[in-house]
């Protein structure tokens, strides 16, 4: 058993999730925050998108932290491993395996929204890698970042493209944010999704198989189950766009018929038009130059720029 630190109370998520459905349905166009997706099938869901043959960016990054587990240790000779947004924390084995090889290495930190997600990897975790401390914080990576234990220097870890789902000015306060809580010449490793051709991008959120629209769909079942709403879900179809203005793809879920739903838990009845579109999600590709200027604005030093061998996805290291 590993110890865990709970900043998110039940209750606390139960308020977040019933004003950001009252907002995002108020709203024209209307819109969701896409952490809903990850109840415990949309994150069973999310795992089986990173193993389509669609979906690149796993198995680039992966290719990428295989490659550099060692120099990033070499590099870094970092005492504490953070991980934000952690998940099944499947990938880090390959950056602790670095770390630990290196000898510096005393302390994991997985941070993530999923208390049942972030208990399963940091028991797993604890069992494999005797010799680490492992200290799980249930938190959400854009609130609760001032209270992240370990030893310095620290290395956080954002991986898997996960902040594309931020725009920009949510990126910009982040990256600020990790700025001021890490100590001058502490670490970011961070993963990025790059710019390609939009073909390929649209693939790998729209794929043949349809899981991706399965998980699209799944935070209509997240709002009926959470606050008792009707939402049809078959009435809705997937929608994964190429943005070409911003650089990112957008995921919608489109009425197939006029509609009106009921949530009563937050007294809210909301109208579809036969059509309309609701957001849920943006995933933002990035350019190195476009990392770097916002690193940069961050007050982050570049340290390495990685990309996998086709250059589909980029691992970076930054110092505080
Ligand atoms: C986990 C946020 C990185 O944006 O690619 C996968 C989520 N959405 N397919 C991404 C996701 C649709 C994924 N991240």
């Amino acid at each position: 058993m590993t110890l865990i630190d709970v900043h998110l109370t039940p209750d606390y998520v139960a308020r977040a999730l019933r004003e950001d459905v009252r907002a995002g349905l108020s709203a024209t166009p209307k819109w969701l925050p896409p952490k809903w997706f990850y109840d415990a099938r949309g994150s069973e869901l999310f795992e089986e998108i990173t193993r389509l043959p669609e979906y690149y960016p796993t198995r680039a990054e992966r290719e990428i932290l295989r490659a550099r587990a060692g120099e990033i240790a070499a590099i870094t000779k970092a005492h504490t491993l953070v991980e934000l947004g952690s998940g099944s924390s499947e990938k880090t084995r390959l950056l602790l395996d670095g770390l630990r090889d290196r000898g510096t290495l005393t302390s994991f930190v997985p941070l993530d929204v999923s208390e049942s997600a972030l208990r399963e990897a940091s028991d797993a975790i604890n069992v494999d890698y005797p010799t680490i401390d492992v200290r799980g914080v249930v938190g959400d990576f854009t609130a609760h970042l001032d209270k992240l234990p370990g030893e310095p220097p620290r290395i956080v870890a954002f991986l898997g493209g996960t902040i594309g789902n931020l725009i920009p000015a949510e990126r910009e306060a982040f990256y600020t944010s990790i700025r001021d809580v890490l100590e001058a010449g502490e670490w970011l490793l961070l993963g990025t999704d790059l710019v390609k051709d939009p073909a390929t991008l649209v693939a790998a959120y729209d794929d043949a198989a349809g899981v991706t629209a399965e998980f699209n769909k799944n935070v209509l079942r997240v709002i009926n189950r959470q606050l008792g709403a009707d939402f049809d879900v078959d009435a809705f179809e997937h929608v994964a766009i190429w943005d070409a203005d911003n650089e990112w793809i957008e995921m919608h879920l489109r009425a197939t018929r006029a509609m009106q739903v009921l949530i009563p838990e937050i007294h809210l009845e909301v109208t579809f038009d036969e059509g309309e579109e609701l957001s849920t999600e943006i995933s933002a590709k990035f350019h190195r130059s476009g990392v770097e200027a916002e690193l940069d604005k961050a007050g982050f030093t570049p340290a390495a720029w990685w990309t996998d061998s086709e250059a589909r996805f980029a691992l970076s290291l930054w110092q505080a």
